[in-house]
């Protein structure tokens, strides 16, 4: 097979979690993935594309899912078999600082001589401490917009020198010692890169291995995709490492990056070409301002796309937006997230708006014609307690009530976790928002991904409550949830029972592995079952609607594709 110039990995959270007893709870119960984090950074279909572009050829692995997929797939054997020039893997989120580390360490027992190269949001947090004390990470590319740096990087491997005049990038020099280029590299607009799926198509076929490219694991059954409107974000929500005042610290960028709303649309277009697949838009429109938004529309509209599309908002729009919204798509969905029913403690975490714009929104929303309207809670924030939490609970009740007959609210609730972001303002100044930091090292986050429980995983605790009230909270308010959403309709009593039944397991698991320092046989096989299972929500609740033949037709070809492919490599067949 043809060896690529560059080949892109993404490990899983925890590198041996097929055999590693750890109670993983509700981490990903509001993201498509499971508590893995086997979805890569949209960035390596960008790079991929860049590279290709520039005549550097990329394969992607998403070693996570193939780990996911088949129990007897030995991630070593692969890493042998591969032949690049170098290798690159994402220790983006900084829940795979296992995953990313035990994966560089394998590559560079396995290939000595080939360089091995990290990037992502943590790998740029902890860069000092990665290049200090794990050598066999030869590079670190920083920042967000990294195409450019990692083309200059593999044109000098080549000529093995001139590493000095690559931005954004940490290296060793002949004496061992680390050099840090300046983050100079930092485009001011997303026009040079291209969300290009068919260029991952392609490559996938290329390199006959759709399962490497998959993005998470039902993906096949439910294929949603994404555009990406930015880089950065206008807000400063104070646990997240992508708000505006965090990008500015770390030195990323002085504010966000835009695509130009015409290409933004015409991305969405694209995939609607081939795929009835909902579309998520990642990022508020109205951040770029009401021109851009505006623009944005007016261009989706001259389309007539029938996918779900689905639209982020940080606040409440205004109503004027909302009907132009409904008159330029189709399908739309909505997502906000006023993470409390209270106000005041919404405000201290970074949202500044009351309950009285968030109704009158979610009103005008439904009258218009949305297709749901999806608003995420979060337990862990500044000024909660328990109590408030259960209330938060009753808010969504209340909610339900009013607008809840159309069938197209959506409540959810979910936890801060498993950790408070490296570089966001709460991390940087805990004491100030009223946390206890458990953790700050990356050393000391990779121990925190192999504790036996994710109550001993999250790295804080708030002067309202100790990580015991956090996991009783996240538990009670969603068997809680479960049980109003029996109440309004919105899941039925079987499926609500069988949510309150994980629950009730793994508040059970905790309680055995607490204060135990190992654990015996068959509470390991119980916390490797209940693993398999989304706990607070059924994952199935978020999924928007497929549209029509055309989605059909390329579900059919790709699992088509996927078992032709591995019926010639001769590996056991997809199951989807
Ligand atoms: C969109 C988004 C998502 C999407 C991800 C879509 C995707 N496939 O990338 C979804 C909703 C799935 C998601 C999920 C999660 N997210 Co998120 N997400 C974001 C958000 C809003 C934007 C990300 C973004 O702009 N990316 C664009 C750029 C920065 O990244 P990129 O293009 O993918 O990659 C570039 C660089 O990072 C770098 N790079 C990345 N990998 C590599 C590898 C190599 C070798 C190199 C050289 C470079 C490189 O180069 C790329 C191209 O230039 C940010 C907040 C923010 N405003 O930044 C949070 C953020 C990144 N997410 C975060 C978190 C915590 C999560 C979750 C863990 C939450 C959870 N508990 O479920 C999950 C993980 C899911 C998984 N992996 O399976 C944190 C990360 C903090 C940290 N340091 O760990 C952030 C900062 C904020 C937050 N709290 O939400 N997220
Ligand atoms: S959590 Fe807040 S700061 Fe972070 S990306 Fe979302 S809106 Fe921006």
């Amino acid at each position: 097979m043809f060896d690529p110039d560059l080949i892109l990995l993404h490990p899983p959270t925890i590198f041996n979690f097929r055999e590693s007893p750890t109670v993983l709870g509700p981490i990903s119960d509001v993201v498509p993935s499971t508590s893995v984090f086997e979805i890569y950074p949209i960035g390596f279909i960008t790079i991929s594309e860049y590279l290709h572009r520039h005549g550097i050829s990329v394969r992607i692995i998403n070693l996570a899912m193939k780990m996911l997929k088949d129990d007897s797939f030995s991630p070593e054997k692969l890493v042998r078999k591969l032949n690049p020039h170098a290798f690159g893997i994402d220790l983006h989120w900084l829940a795979h600082a296992d995953g990313s580390l035990a994966l560089a360490e394998l590559i560079s027992r396995i290939h000595p001589e080939k360089p091995v190269i990290l990037g992502g949001l943590s790998a740029t947090y902890y860069h000092d401490e990665i290049m200090r004390d794990y050598p066999f990470v030869n590079f670190i590319v920083r920042g967000d917009s990294t195409e450019e740096p990692l083309r200059m990087l593999m044109e000098s491997l080549k000529s093995q020198g001139g590493f000095e005049r690559i931005p954004n990038l940490v290296w060793r020099n002949e004496k061992g010692n680390t050099v840090v280029n300046e983050i100079s590299y930092k485009p001011d607009n997303l026009d040079y890169i291209n969300y290009d799926f068919n260029h991952i198509l392609k490559s996938a076929i290329k390199y006959r291995d759709l399962q490497g490219y998959l993005p998470f694991r039902n993906w096949l059954t439910y294929p949603v995709t994404a555009v990406f409107q930015c880089r950065g974000c206008t807000h400063n929500c104070c646990s997240c490492a992508g708000s505006l005042v965090s990008f500015r610290d770390q030195g990323l960028r002085e504010k966000p990056c835009f695509r130009s709303p015409e290409l933004l649309a015409q991305d969405i277009k694209k995939i609607s070409d081939f795929t009835g697949s909902p579309v998520m838009v990642i990022g508020d429109l109205l951040q770029g301002g009401e021109g851009y938004a505006h623009m944005f529309l007016d261009s989706i509209k001259k389309y007539t796309i029938e996918n779900e599309i689905a639209l982020e908002f940080f606040d409440p729009p205004p109503e004027a937006f909302i009907k132009k919204i409904a008159d330029s798509i189709r399908n739309f969905n909505v997502e906000i997230s006023p993470e409390s029913h209270d106000p005041v403690i919404r405000e201290h975490f970074g949202k500044c708006y009351g309950n009285k714009e968030l109704e009158q929104s979610l009103k005008t929303f439904i009258r218009h014609g949305a297709r749901r309207v999806d608003l995420f809670f979060m337990v862990g924030l500044p000024f909660q307690d328990y109590s408030s939490v259960i209330e938060t609970v009753h808010y969504c009740e209340r909610l339900l009530e009013r607008y809840g007959s159309s069938g197209k609210l959506l409540p959810l609730i979910s936890p801060l976790a498993p950790f408070v972001d490296p570089g966001s303002r709460i991390f940087e100044n805990p004491d100030k928002f009223g946390y206890k930091l458990f953790y700050r090292t990356l050393r000391e986050h990779r121990e925190a991904m192999l504790k036996l429980s994710w109550k001993y995983t999250l790295n804080y605790e708030t002067r309202w409550m100790t990580r015991d009230d956090i996991v009783m909270a996240t538990y009670d308010a969603a068997s809680l949830l479960a049980r109003i959403k029996v109440k309004y309709g919105m899941i039925d009593e079987m499926r609500a029972q069988t949510i309150m039944a994980h629950i009730e397991r793994a508040k059970d698991l905790i309680r055995k592995i607490d204060g135990s320092h190992s654990i015996n046989e068959r509470v390991m096989e119980e916390v490797m079952r209940l693993n398999n299972h989304d706990i607070l929500c059924d994952k199935h609740e978020l999924e928007w609607p497929l549209k029509g033949w055309k989605l059909a037709l390329f579900t059919k070809l790709l699992i088509f594709s996927e078992n032709f492919m591995r019926r010639k490599s001769r590996e056991p067949s997809m199951k989807t």
